[in-house]
């Protein structure tokens, strides 16, 4: 069988964002957008489901019972590669999908520890998309000049720019790999009229997030002009109102933030909104991709198979093939051909499945939230 292709996303924001929950309802969508659909999305191993099952648990059973006192997810301690595994049938070849969580405090300096900023650092690198969760109850509630003034800081706008940068300058590097950036505000139930608000704010959000993440945005078209940029509000919890959003001073460093309350609202379900754009941007993406690394891998069992098959056929005097046959070196090299010949099948397979899945993902309609950003505005 072919190597498993790994595809890494990366996240870049501050602690309480919403990384965790954003993570939860991908696979909680990305499950049901596969329904009845010959493709499947899973963690790959027992102790990432189990952490993820916990987690939708815990998400469901807050808005069910309208309990929003949202600590219900509990802070991220130490760095996490959630390995997503999305696959074609129950056994079938499969792309894993490495997203890594992390506490947001390492890139803020809260936590201290060398190694995993490191790791956060290099994952960003190496990562194919890139997401940008914004606050936008943030974003969308400063006001005074005091709560304006603490926003980019509530925001970590410097610490996104710096990890946005290196991965651009990485990305841009790298010509024969596809690359995707995506702003999402988070959070965004009260601002959209598919939610049953009255107002409409998505314009209002749309401008705020443009204007604080305009150098941001400079950084990539500089950096990596080939680069899809895109800007996708998502909610992740859905189901919730704003109620609030107020700027109170952080109990222990005393900095201005927005800290917002939301209540549950019918149908009092987990259900994301705008998540599932992903799960197709991340098919277009991986479609380019993958193609490029199984055909890569088909070509070369293609080479490898008619070398072994030349090596059984090939000319000999008729005294040497005798030999040959004889000390069963002829049977090694039929069985080497054999050898080389599944690996071209399963190669064609691969390709074979794995489009279908890809195929019916990436023609889904992306919703009209998503925006396609690499034109300034
Ligand atoms: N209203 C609302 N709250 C959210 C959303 N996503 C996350 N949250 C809440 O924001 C808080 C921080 O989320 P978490 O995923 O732990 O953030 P992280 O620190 O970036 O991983 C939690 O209380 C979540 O319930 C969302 O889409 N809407
Ligand atoms: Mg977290």
């Amino acid at each position: 069988m072919t190597p498993t292709m790994v595809h890494r996303i990366g996240i870049a924001a501050p602690s309480g964002v919403g990384k965790t929950t954003l993570l939860a309802s991908l696979l909680l969508d990305g499950r049901e957008m596969l329904n009845g659909q010959n493709g499947r999305l899973t963690a790959e191993n027992q102790a990432q489901s189990a952490d993820l099952s916990d987690l939708i648990n815990r998400i469901k059973g807050a808005l069910e019972n309208h309990h929003l006192n949202l600590g219900a997810i509990n802070a991220t301690i130490g760095v996490k590669n959630y390995r997503l595994r999305l696959g074609a049938g129950v056994s079938g070849p499969s792309v894993i999908l490495d997203i890594m969580d992390y506490p947001g405090g390492i890139i803020t300096g809260e936590v201290q520890d060398q190694n995993s900023w490191v790791r956060v650092q290099e994952h960003v690198e190496q990562s194919t998309m890139l997401l940008v969760p914004i606050n936008a109850p943030a974003l969308m509630s400063a006001t005074t000049i005091a709560e304006r003034a603490a926003l980019s800081s509530h925001l970590a706008i410097e610490e996104v720019s710096v990890m946005v940068e290196s991965w651009a300058k990485f990305r841009g590097g790298i010509d024969s790999e596809p690359a995707c950036i995506m702003f999402c505000p988070i959070r965004c139930e009260s601002y959209f009229s598919d939610h049953h608000n009255v107002v409409d704010e998505s314009a209002r959000l749309f401008q705020a997030v443009s204007t604080a993440y305009r150098d941001v945005w400079d950084l990539v078209r500089s950096n990596a002009p080939r680069a899809q940029i895109g800007y996708l509000p998502l909610d992740t919890l859905g189901s919730v109102s704003l109620q609030e959003a107020r700027w109170l001073p952080n109990s222990t460093t005393g900095k201005l933030e927005c800290q917002p309350t939301f209540h549950a609202r019918a149908p009092y379900k987990f259900s994301p909104k705008g998540v599932r754009n992903l799960m197709v941007l991340t098919a277009k993406l991986l479609m380019e991709d993958t193609e490029r690394q199984a055909e890569a891998q088909e070509s070369r069992a293609g080479r490898l198979y008619r070398e072994a098959s030349e090596e059984v056929d090939r000319d000999r005097f008729v005294l040497w093939r005798w030999w040959l046959e004889a000390s069963g070196q002829m049977d090694q090299m039929r069985g080497r051909a054999e050898q080389r010949r599944s690996e071209l099948v399963a190669a064609r397979s691969q390709l074979g499945t794995l489009r279908e899945t890809m195929e019916f993902l990436r023609t889904h309609q992306m919703d009209s939230r998503y925006v396609a950003w690499n034109e300034r505005r």
